[in-house]
């Protein structure tokens, strides 16, 4: 919108209503007749137009909103969204009776989509990826979160984790990494996943973390993955590596997976329908955060939903995402993925946009670069075409984002 930026980057966003997102404010954050002036890539000023300093508006390019409303950019703090192909063929295996297992018998399941990750170079995953960036950006995201998993092997974990890495160059978008080599058990492993975890632990998290490739370490805690005793290890190598952990926690069963997402201190668990009481209270003691992803739910056509009350009632912080990935959430609308944590979840207007910006950001470790519109953060905005913030959470299938600014531009 608007032209070309000043030549210090230095713009105003004026005749705006904010929804801050601001730790400590009630709800929204709301500010009716708001301003937002950025500087620099940095948010200089949010608040009432009428309490802007005169300085930081001087000289500045500006936009008038003509009363629109301006969120923070939006974070999809979990998603699987470097991948080969699709799975289309298994969800009609699916829709015509076939079982899980039958699936995975017939070739499919995770094991599929590592045989087509490894034998894409990097730069087709990159090509292949970035449609799927693009959806997600549409919809006002500046911060992405992307897994590796489909590797499953040194050179294939490292390979996707690049091509993630690649995404930044290629659009205005931050992205984070995290090492989900602990995902599943490739054909070579035979069957021994001590073994295997002997390998994530040894070798391919030493090389991940040598070259720099990963900001956090992730896991995937269940009876068909990794059990907790083997997550420990694998936390262990990513503490001792100087890496925060997260965990793919209680989604198909119980095994306190969120118990031990917090036991070493995890920014984030996430799924987490079969977790209990207990590990509510663990992971708010632990300042773990909860990450809801109803996609996931929804197309697994899981019944048992996370305990969003007792998230609540113990005060854990709810992110919501879209874990986009090709086995059990093609998902690439974070929209969307509100209408369902809503719909299907219960969860709150103000819990949803939460659960987008603030609270994503802290799941990533970024709360005090991005999440909110404060002074001193990222100049990441989403501007919307709406008249209440609930129409970002109500519609389906609908896109009222009238622009995008990362990092001020
Ligand atoms: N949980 C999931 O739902 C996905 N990974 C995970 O740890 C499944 C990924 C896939 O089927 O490709
Ligand atoms: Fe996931």
């Amino acid at each position: 919108m608007g032209g070309a930026s000043g030549k210090s980057g230095h713009r105003v966003w004026r005749n705006a209503r904010l929804a801050t997102m601001a730790e400590g404010a009630a709800g929204l954050g709301i500010v009716e007749k708001g301003a937002v002036v950025a500087r620099d890539g940095l948010i200089v000023y949010a608040g009432p137009e009428a309490d802007m300093p005169l300085a930081a508006g001087q000289g500045a390019e500006t936009v008038d909103c003509v009363g629109r409303w301006i969120t923070p950019g939006l974070i999809d703090c979990h998603t699987h969204l470097v991948y080969a192909g699709n799975r289309a063929n298994e969800f009609e295996m699916r829709l015509a009776g076939a079982t899980y297992e039958e699936v995975a018998r017939a070739g499919g399941g995770i094991v599929s989509s590592v045989k087509s990750l490894r034998a894409a170079s990097e730069d087709e995953l990159v090509a292949q990826t970035l449609p799927r960036l693009d959806a997600l950006m549409a919809e006002g995201v500046t911060t992405v979160e992307v897994k590796s998993g489909y590797g499953l092997d040194a050179d294939s974990e490292k390979k996707s984790l690049r091509a993630a890495r690649r995404l930044a160059d290629e659009r205005p978008v931050t992205i984070r990494t995290a090492c989900l080599a602990a995902h599943a058990l490739p054909p070579e492993a035979k069957g021994d996943k001590d073994a295997f975890i002997d390998l994530v632990a040894g070798t391919i998290l030493p090389q991940v973390a040598a070259d720099n490739l990963a900001d956090a370490v992730d896991g995937f805690c269940e009876g068909i993955a990794f059990s907790p005793e083997q997550m420990a290890r694998v936390f262990d190598k990513a503490k001792a590596l100087g890496l925060p952990v997260k965990l793919h926690a209680d989604q198909l069963s119980n095994l306190h997976g969120a118990a031990l997402a917090a036991r070493y201190g995890a920014l984030s668990a996430d799924h987490l329908e079969y977790t209990d009481e207990e590990g509510a209270a663990a992971m708010a003691k632990a300042g773990t955060v909860a990450t809801i992803l109803p996609g996931a739910y929804y197309f697994i056509r899981e019944t048992k939903k996370p305990p969003v009350d007792l998230f609540r009632r113990h005060g854990v912080k709810m992110a919501v995402a879209t874990d986009s990935n090709p086995g059990t959430s093609p998902l690439t609308s974070l929209l969307l993925t509100m209408n369902m944590a809503a719909t299907l979840f219960g969860m709150t207007v103000d819990e949803c946009l939460a659960g987008v910006t603030r609270e994503a950001a802290r799941a990533l470790g970024l709360l005090d670069k991005t999440g909110t519109l404060e002074a001193g953060k990222s100049a990441d905005l989403a501007i919307w075409d709406i008249e209440r913030p609930a129409e970002l959470v109500y519609r389906m299938g609908f896109n009222p984002l009238h622009a995008r600014t990362w990092r001020g531009q």
